[in-house]
């Protein structure tokens, strides 16, 4: 934890002084646990002229777990908990002592892999969710359209924090953790496009991509290709 948390710190100063030239960064990665430095870097940015941030969590899991809670103690599953509280504690406080985001400004989209003790965590934390069956239902673009209204809503930009174990592993193998009934290859860039039509993106993560695993190299190939989705890039 101390390492990862040395890392987030530099990644922090990195993301922020990148924000403060006007850029918007991106991070790729590698362990989710980075979104405490690049979101807290984000927060900082945009609370500087004077609004709270929004942020967009696209992943399979809810990354809101802290080191009691976790049954694996995998780091990567806690992020978003130090992101909206004060646990675990080495990585809660890159932006201060207030919460780098606040629940009423944070959606998660694609989550399908929650356990009971998870579900409780998340409900009681009063983000906002769209699983998998809320994409199967209403498609992905409605659930975009309020995703996007939610993260804008009151805020100055929002990040965005994208899990590449969202997709379904047919597209992106090379994740750490995979789980099937993901996003498929058009839905997964229809999430990057309509942020990009948005203009309101801060700031950007693709993480989870782990090469040892990757088949062909097909993951990380993907993931440039939602980078630049992302940017308007391949909107016709
Ligand atoms: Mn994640």
């Amino acid at each position: 934890m101390k390492d990862i948390a040395k890392v987030c710190q530099r990644l922090f100063q990195m993301s922020l002084a990148s924000l403060d030239e006007g850029a918007t960064p991106i991070a790729l990665g590698g362990d989710h646990s980075l979104g405490a430095g690049t979101v807290a870097a984000a927060s900082v940015h945009i609370r500087r002229q004077g609004k709270p941030l929004g942020l967009i969590w696209v992943d399979a899991h809810g990354d809101m777990n802290s080191p009691a809670s976790s049954g694996s103690g995998n780091v990567h599953g806690m992020p978003l908990a130090a992101l909206l509280g004060s646990e675990p504690a080495e990585l809660a406080h890159f932006a201060g002592d207030a919460p780098a985001v606040q629940a009423k400004h944070t959606v998660l989209v694609g989550i399908r892999n929650l356990d009971e003790r998870e579900k409780e965590i998340v409900r009681a934390a009063k983000v906002t969710v769209f699983t998998m069956k809320d994409i199967d239902r209403l498609g992905i673009a409605e659930v975009m359209e309020r995703a996007l209204a939610i993260a804008s809503k009151g805020t100055g930009g929002f990040h965005v924090s994208y899990d590449l174990d969202v997709c379904d592993p047919t597209v992106a193998p090379g994740v750490g953790t995979p789980v099937k009934g993901g996003l498929s290859y058009r839905e997964a860039h229809v999430v990057m496009e309509m942020i990009a039509e948005s203009g309101k993106m801060t700031s950007l993560d693709l993480v989870e991509v782990n090469p040892a695993l990757d088949v062909r190299n097909t993951t990380a190939e993907f993931g440039t290709e939602l980078a630049l989705s992302a940017f308007g890039k391949n909107i016709l």
